[in-house]
């Protein structure tokens, strides 16, 4: 038998335990023929190495399983979103997003409409199967008047639920996207030219040219309950009459207005009159140090962290910072991670910390518990013991907020748990850029950088 082409796809497909050559798709469905096209695509433009596919929820989550090529997956209806991250730190990489119509059309719809006014170099395949396909066949923006779904078993109302939403439409009233388009693939010669528009945004992306989108009418038998040739048939005869094929946008009409590809902002720009330095260098002999400080709004826990992220980035190391806070500017709790380290960091999120900085009990008592083996806490002396830090965590008793006190500078209080940093030397960095980092904190201030310099000093950090 001859072999069929899986030009751009695994050979098999790890699911469920088991290694199977078979996609998870209904038969009839047109994600399955949309998903060969797509791998196809990219792997005749030889960008199997170079793409990031970023994947929905829907029926299409199972993407990763089958296309030969880097995958992120976003949150239902965040793949625009996700993949304007993407495209922005990968300039060099073809970035497509894959949405349904539920994803795209309903809870997703502001931030790929967005995406395409900014003009996001990315290309978005747009998967319209006129209802919601993984969840059971509910009502979509798109599902046609008096289509029956589950939430609309008499037919879609307008005067209840409005009338379908037209994608294409609506984002050619946009400057910014290059291409719009919507092809069909519910019969051979529909498909020859979905082929084509498919391999157009790649070509689009791959020249770095601007955001693209494709619609795709598909049928979903299963939804429809129809068999394979009735959903097809229902595909041309009712779907097409709502939403016409064609090209609504194509790469040098008038109506197009791309924006130019981006260059990335240095630190400095984001951070506004923060010193330039070079990007990070990689050093795989650096390990990855995570820190979390936490105490209440008010206390400078956030500066704390932020300032050691500032000295990570003097020190052209990888860092992250990520606050978490509630509503109150003051009094209610406030903690935030920061990760450093001498490799490209996967996520910002700190579990388990190896150093963990606090200035209350309730953050003693709510994180110390999760500090990593072989690592240190560093807690305020104010802060009574009820709960002992796990077997092989290191405690370090610290009086940060007495001696801020004392100083004459209760604000300082988070310097002075600074200055213990430096002391027991848990930060990786050098004590020079970390000084540095208080005193630009206070840019705005000057004269409060030099108090705090004095007090690091004062504290015995160095
Ligand atoms: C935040 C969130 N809300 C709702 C869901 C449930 N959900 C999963 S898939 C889906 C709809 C998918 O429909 P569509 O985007 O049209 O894709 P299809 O399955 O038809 O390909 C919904 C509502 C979810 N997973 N996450
Ligand atoms: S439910 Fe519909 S969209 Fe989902 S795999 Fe089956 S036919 Fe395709």
């Amino acid at each position: 038998m001859a072999e069929i082409s899986q030009k751009g796809m695994y050979r098999t497909f790890p699911r469920s335990g088991k290694n199977v050559s078979f996609t998870h798709y209904c038969p009839g469905c047109g994600h399955g023929i949309i998903n060969k096209l797509i791998a196809e695509a990219c792997a005749e433009f030889d960008l199997q190495d170079s793409t990031i596919f970023v994947d929905p929820v829907g029926c299409g989550v199972f993407t990763y399983y089958y296309w030969d090529a880097a995958h992120i997956s976003a949150a239902h209806g965040r793949a625009s979103a996700v993949a304007t991250g993407a495209c922005r730190a990968r300039p060099d990489a073809v970035t497509i997003a894959y949405q349904g119509d539920g994803d795209l059309g309903a809870i997703g719809f502001n931030n790929a409409f967005q995406a395409a006014s900014r003009g996001e170099k990315f290309g978005c395949i747009f998967v319209n199967n006129s209802l919601y396909g993984m969840t059971g066949g509910q009502m979509a923006p798109t599902t046609l008047e008096g289509e029956k779904t589950t939430t609309t078993p008499f037919g879609r109302d307008p005067s209840l639920t409005g009338r379908p939403l037209h994608v294409c439409e609506v984002f050619s009233q946009l400057q910014a996207p290059v291409y719009i388009a919507r092809v069909s693939v519910a019969d051979t010669r529909r498909i020859m030219q979905a082929k084509a528009a498919i391999r157009k945004v790649f070509e689009i992306q791959k020249a770095r040219r601007g955001y693209a989108l494709l619609e795709i009418l598909a049928p979903c038998p299963t939804n429809l309950r129809m068999d394979a040739k009735a959903a097809a048939d229902f595909c041309m005869n009712e779907m097409e009459k709502e939403f016409p094929l064609g090209v609504f946008r194509d790469v040098d009409s008038p109506g197009a207005r791309p924006v130019a590809v981006p260059r990335a902002a240095t630190c400095a720009e984001l951070f506004a009159e923060g010193e330039d330095v070079p990007p990070p260098a990689d050093d795989r002999d650096f390990p990855e140090l995570r820190f979390k400080f936490a105490g209440y709004g008010g206390q400078g826990v956030l500066s704390l962290g932020l300032c050691l992220a500032e000295a990570a980035r003097l020190e052209r190391r990888h860092t992250l910072w990520f606050p978490s806070y509630g509503p109150e500017q003051r009094g209610g709790s406030a903690n935030c991670s920061v990760v450093v380290s001498g490799t490209p960091i996967g996520s910002p999120t700190v579990e388990h910390p190896d150093v963990l900085v606090c200035m209350n009990q309730p953050a003693y008592e709510r994180f110390v518990g999760d500090v990593a083996e072989g690592g240190t806490v560093i807690v305020d002396e104010s802060v009574p013991l009820n709960v002992r830090p796990p077997e092989g965590v290191r405690l370090v008793r610290w009086p940060a907020i007495a001696m801020a006190e004392r100083f004459g500078v209760p604000k300082a209080a988070n310097t002075m748990m600074l200055a213990c940093l430096m002391k027991e030397k848990c930060t990786g960095l050098s004590d020079q850029n970390l000084e540095k980092a208080l005193v630009s904190s206070f840019r705005k201030k000057p004269q409060l950088g030099e108090v705090n310099r004095q007090l690091l000093r004062k504290a015995g950090a160095f």
